[in-house]
């Protein structure tokens, strides 16, 4: 765990601490010398991908030395497209044990223990005394949050563990990993009574290799998912959405070679539409290898030679119809190494501003955008599903939207992969949101993660045009320089896409904002969340609005919206009613067309979900009811006002 670093050790900085105290025999607790070594060997082999072959050359030395002996169960960097794999779905009934205490965990000194639920122990004589029990406790559906699973649990914030059995035949030639789509918050990972691994963040995907671990028959795979909300994480204690706590998103068993395609980057390079730039990286013992990117389709065959490290830059030219919401055509792609072949989906467009303009392909365009929180509909929780991703976008379709805001966290992969395929951009963020300890390391250690987790997964998928860095942060010295860091990774990762951030604007006079945040200065598009009419004095007040910003960049407003159940009715002034709501979107609407340098709006939000910060009785019931459709599906009046503007600057721009 990142905060679990040495942090009293002035020898150790980042990366280097556990090599540091291996080197020096600092590791009486092999539990959590394990736990921090994995994490690191996790933390380093995840830069590689963004580093530059001297620290690939290092990490190489690094593990040799000092991290791979102590490691059982090896993670590696993430893997890519794991749908073009062959995979085992480990999806299901998991059993699960309520561990409030953590009991399963720490000993009665609050040491960790070392004979805790993740042994999976059972009475070998009747006179063992063992206090748990998986195969009779109850079970949790997987993926699913537990929160709407058990009326119980509604409320838990906490830790569950979740056990699955399994058997698995081994194969000749052949590396096992087992990946988590996600687990919020932090999920301690066994195999068999070893751990494998920890994993913080609960909204980006990770993986670790088990192959020397599994057996043929009665493994044991042991999760502890803990989301208390903790101060210094990321999110931090307040957010405006539910603490959906567990094993969220799919989980599968993947196999691939023994030397195989780990990662790659294949899109279009930035200012071009018609050169292919981008990387490869294999894994496994057989790095140097010849890897051939094929678009049939596009009669191309290009290979290259990977290096010591297993990395391989690629470039070509390539005559492509480009991906673009009329047209979101994708191309089937195939990396082929000698050991091992990988086919992905893939579209190729360009994406950059000039002066106040977006310009898709070329041609400026404008986001006629929606926010979405991952709560499922109808059913409520999380969304984890390809089908909660079509009713989701669909929605967002009626509603005229060629853009989403996927907010605040990177949502599950099957928002973005229907994205592509429906032909909807998307904007993708991660939960640095309000209050994050700006200040802390660990902090901005375990941000990082997140941002470069997200990138990994969604890199070759075209519908992702934003990465967004923060939402609605207050202004700060110690603020500008955390998001800069991020902002510099996320540009070194990916230097294709654009780069925002919800900000806040504030008035000038009374009748002028002004959009003036220092961070605008490094971002490509400004993001923007104005509650003029709700938070902000009464619908008319946007009437009296002119916006002016410092910055000659576009604007996506980024988020603005009113609250009201469905079938709540009244007078347009009255609030809370869909005719309060319906009046806000019509003042609203009217402010936006006079903004000169608006290329995008994303109303908050497109339906309702549940918040603990809403507790008002018969309206909000712990929901935060800005929806302009209700989470049962029923549209709002100002669902009619948005889908109309909508309409009209669709027509508009197909003129
Ligand atoms: C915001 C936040 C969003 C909230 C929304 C609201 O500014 O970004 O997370 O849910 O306002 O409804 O107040």
């Amino acid at each position: 765990m990142i905060s679990s670093l040495p942090p009293q050790c002035s020898l150790c900085l980042g990366g280097e601490s556990f090599a540091h105290h291996a080197r020096h025999g600092d590791t009486e607790d092999t539990e959590i010398a394990q736990r921090e070594n994995i994490h690191l060997v996790r933390r380093v082999s995840q830069r590689v991908a963004r580093r530059d072959r001297n620290t690939r050359a290092l990490l190489l030395l690094f593990s040799l030395f000092a991290v791979i002996p102590c490691v059982r169960a090896q993670q590696t960097g993430l893997i890519a497209n794991t749908d073009g794999r062959k995979t085992i779905s480990l999806d299901g009934q998991w059993h699960t044990i309520i561990d409030p205490y953590e009991t399963g965990y720490y000993d009665y000194r609050y040491e960790p223990s070392a004979n805790g639920y993740f042994k999976d122990a059972k009475p070998k004589t009747k006179s063992d005394l063992i206090e748990y029990d998986f195969d009779t406790s109850e079970s949790l559906t997987v993926p699913g949050d537990w929160n709407t699973q058990k009326e119980r649990l509604l409320l838990y914030e906490g830790t569950i563990w979740y056990k699955k059995a399994f058997d698995y035949q081994s194969k000749a030639n052949t590396h096992l990993f087992v990946y988590f789509g996600a687990a919020n918050y932090v999920a301690d990972v066994y195999l068999n009574g070893e751990k494998i691994g920890r994993h913080e963040g609960g909204f980006t995907p990770f993986n670790f290799e088990i192959t020397n671990l599994v057996r043929e028959a009665g493994n044991s795979l042991i999760v502890k998912v803990d989301n208390k909300r903790r101060r210094d994480a990321v999110p931090t204690l307040i957010t405006d959405w539910w603490n959906y706590g567990g094993l969220t998103r799919q989980v599968k068993l993947v196999e691939t070679p023994a030397s195989f395609v780990q990662d790659y980057f294949i899109q279009l390079q930035k200012g071009s539409r018609e050169r292919i730039s981008g990387w490869v990286r294999l894994n496994g013992d057989k790095l140097n290898q010849r890897v051939t990117v094929r678009i049939p389709e596009a009669r191309i065959s290009k290979s290259f030679t990977t290096d010591a490290n297993g990395s391989a830059q690629i470039a070509f030219n390539a005559d492509l119809t480009l991906w673009s919401p009329d047209n979101p055509k994708l191309y089937d792609v195939v990396i082929e190494a000698e050991t091992d072949r990988v086919q992905d989906q893939i579209g190729f467009r360009s994406i950059e501003t000039r002066g106040t303009e977006i310009l898709l392909n070329g041609r400026p365009i404008f986001l006629r955008g929606i926010c979405i929180h991952e709560e499922a509909p109808f059913r409520g929780g999380r969304a984890y599903s390809r089908e909660d991703a079509l009713t989701l976008l669909g929605w967002a379709k009626e509603l005229g939207a060629n853009f989403v805001r996927l907010a605040h966290y990177p949502h599950n992969e099957f928002m973005i992969r229907e994205a592509d395929r429906l032909g909807i951009m998307v904007w993708s963020e991660i939960p640095v949101y309000w209050t994050i300890l700006w200040e802390n390391p660990a902090t901005l250690e375990n941000a990082r993660n997140q941002l470069g987790e997200m990138i990994t997964r969604d890199k070759n998928r075209a519908a992702v045009i934003v990465w967004s860095m923060a939402n609605e942060t207050p202004l700060g010295a110690a603020r500008l320089s955390f998001l800069k860091k991020l902002i510099e990774q996320a540009r070194s990762l990916d230097s294709g896409r654009l780069i925002s951030a919800a900000m806040e604007r504030h008035y000038v006079d009374e009748k002028t904002q002004m959009i003036d945040d220092p961070l605008g200065e490094y971002l490509d598009v400004l993001g923007c969340n104005e509650y003029v009419g709700w938070y902000d004095g009464l619908p008319e007040k946007t009437d009296r609005l002119e916006w002016k910003t410092k910055y000659q960049k576009p604007l996506i407003m980024s988020e603005f919206g009113a609250e009201a159940p469905y079938g709540y009715h009244g007078d347009p002034l009255t609030r809370w009613t869909e005719e309060y709501q319906e009046n806000f979107y019509q003042h609203q609407v009217s402010m936006l067309k006079k903004i000169s340098f608006l290329r995008g709006t994303c109303p908050w939000i497109l339906m309702d979900f549940r918040s603990p910060r809403r507790p008002l009785p018969g309206i909000q019931d712990f929901h935060n009811r800005k929806g302009l459709i209700s989470d049962h599906g029923e549209r709002k009046k100002a669902f009619y006002v948005m889908q109309k503007y909508y309409r009209e600057l669709e027509a508009r721009s197909q003129n």
